[in-house]
């Protein structure tokens, strides 16, 4: 396996817009981020990806951009900007940025081009298509919710837009809009910004015909129709070839709708096109047939296959990335662990669980005290336009404003928008304003300050076993293999190399369970554990709940 600094860093994904609002308007900006840069360095995080901090009209926070080159003023400025990206170099953490360009905003200035006339110059740089007797060119549906394409009434056609009407998707059939993507990258690239997290890069390539889908099973929907288009190789090597390689950066593409067996043609180490994928696999791993909101059960043992069969699929040749949430999916130990009765000990046995599989690590802002999902009463206080869509669809569909609001409060992005917790102090120490999304009323109990001060705490946990990363490549490169595979209550795997062996022991339940696995005859030592002392007798290891043991073996 190919070493890299992308591989073992660890990265810290911030939402800007929750993470420190230091003008105390209720937005969070980019001067909040920089008065917590000693804060970002004592995680031992290594890469900060930043969500979009471009000038936007914020229909969906900052993934509708209407200037790639401008910071919005909600944030700040350039200055900001250079002296954020100063601030993490200095460090020694480096800066990877959303680059969002499935689609611009309505109000980039290319689309008030577009679609001001029939014949202008970049009428091309987006997709529009005459309507089929007064109907939509064919039956797509938006990400969130409607129909994927928009009546424009000045030049009476069709706009394609994947996500909301403001977010019209640019034509990468366009030899003009790759090389206008291309001078984006290349402006913050040569500001010394370290890569790109790509957002829905495997959509950029559509299907010219639009036929009509048949099928109405969500993500096989967005794997065949939507995801891996026919040019999506062509323009994401070309992307390699004429900036990336041009430079010590990476890429790391959001991989929606990107089977186990796709991954390696967008990550493959022979295939130039991008260096670490982001899969979905346990993300979506509760979305029913009509997605999210109808939901269903799963078990331990599903959540493991995914995890096997993501790793045999990259093999020895591609590059995973390592997570269980970000700022569109609810909090990892609300949805994986037990933010009630085991919030501590279930916070850290996830930490311990992503530590500890092979890929770039990335980990969400607040993940490090454990920040939980929340409950908002009433659909006011949800301010994303992904939900508050999918509301008024289920209202008109016969569900109670009940029912639609307790769907809100497992899968809403919301859970994991509301403001960093700094501290037990109004607003939990993110603004002295009104936040711009409530914060989570536990903040009096799950905050920084409070975490910082307990040698026991979550916090700390994180901190040490990121310390204890770094001095173990083999948790970053090593070979691993899940054993025990059916058990349903434990997670047990191996990794190891030439040099090392480690057995990880994971209890995902809220029972004490007595495992037994041969492997224990072999332990060295315990390199780290959520509960003190655990108890092994020969083959066998009681477990306490939510209990987590790395061991290193011979
Ligand atoms: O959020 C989702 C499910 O809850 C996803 O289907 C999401 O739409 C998908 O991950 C794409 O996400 C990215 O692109 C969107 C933006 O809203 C998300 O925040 C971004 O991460 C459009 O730019
Ligand atoms: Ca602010």
């Amino acid at each position: 396996m190919k070493k890299a600094w992308w591989k073992e860093g660890v990265i810290y994904q911030i939402y800007p817009r929750s993470f420190m609002d230091l003008n105390n308007d209720g937005v969070g900006d980019l001067k909040g981020i920089i008065s917590k840069l000693d804060y970002l360095k004592s995680l031992n995080i290594d890469i900060v990806w930043l969500s979009p901090v471009y000038q936007s009209p914020n229909d969906d926070n900052g993934y509708d951009i209407s200037d790639y080159l401008a910071i919005s003023g909600e944030f700040g400025d350039m200055n900001d900007f250079d002296e954020l990206l100063k601030g993490l170099h200095d460090r020694g953490l480096k800066l990877v940025m959303d680059l969002v360009v499935n689609h611009t905003s309505d109000e980039h200035e290319w689309f008030k081009a577009s679609r001001a006339s029939k014949n202008n110059s970049k009428r091309d740089y987006y997709i529009w298509r005459p309507g089929r007797n007064g109907s939509p060119p064919n039956n797509m549906q938006s990400f969130f919710g409607g129909s994927a394409w928009a009546y424009d009434e000045t030049t009476s056609a069709y706009y394609l837009h994947y996500f909301t009407k403001k977010q019209p998707d640019l034509n990468w059939d366009n030899p003009k809009v790759r090389e206008e993507v291309h001078q984006i990258m290349r402006y913050w690239l040569d500001k010394g910004v370290d890569g790109f997290r790509m957002d829905v890069i495997p959509l950029i390539s559509k299907n010219p015909e639009f036929l009509d889908i048949e099928s109405d099973d969500f993500w096989d929907v967005v794997n065949k129709e939507y995801a891996n288009g026919p040019n999506v190789h062509k323009y994401l090597r070309e992307m390699n070839e004429s900036v990336m390689s041009k430079y010590d950066a990476f890429s790391v593409g959001e991989g929606v709708g990107v089977s186990p067996a796709q991954a390696n043609d967008y990550v493959g180490a022979d295939r130039k096109e991008l260096d670490i994928l982001y899969h979905f696999g346990h993300v979506v791993i509760d979305f029913g047939a009509r997605g999210k909101y109808d939901p269903v059960k799963f078990s331990l043992v599903d959540f493991k296959n995914i995890f096997n069969d993501w790793y045999q699929a990259l093999g020895e040749s591609g590059w995973n990335c390592i997570y269980l949430d970000n700022h569109d999916f609810p909090r990892m130990v609300s949805r994986f662990g037990n933010d009630n009765h085991y919030h501590k000990e279930s916070a850290k046995l996830l930490i311990t669980l992503l530590s500890t599989l092979r890929g770039t690590l990335s980990l969400y802002q607040g993940n490090e005290i454990g920040m939980t999902n929340v409950k908002f009463d009433s659909i006011e206080d949800y301010k994303d336009v992904e939900a508050k869509n999918a509301y008024n669809e289920a209202i008109e569909n016969g569900l109670s404003d009940r029912e639609f609001i307790s769907a809100l409060h497992k899968q809403s992005r919301d859970n994991a928008r509301t403001p960093m917790q700094w501290s037990d102090s109004k607003n939990g120490g993110f603004t002295d304003k009104e936040p711009w999304i409530k914060i989570n009323p536990n903040y009096k109990s799950i905050n920084v300050q409070q975490q910082d001060n307990d040698p026991d705490s979550i916090l700390n946990y994180y901190r040490k076993i990121l310390q204890v990363r770094k001095l173990h490549n083999t948790w970053v490169y090593g070979y691993y293999e899940s054993l025990d595979n059916d058990n349903h209550r434990i997670y047990c795997y191996r990794r190891w190399d030439n040099e090392r062996s480690y057995l990880i022991i994971l209890n995902f339940s809220n029972d004490g369970v007595t495992y037994h696995q041969p492997l224990l005859e072999k332990i060295n030592r315990i390199v780290i554990s959520n509960y003190p002392n655990p108890e092994i007798d020969h083959r066998a290891i009681s477990l306490k709940p939510w209990e987590s043991v790395v061991f290193e073996i011979n």
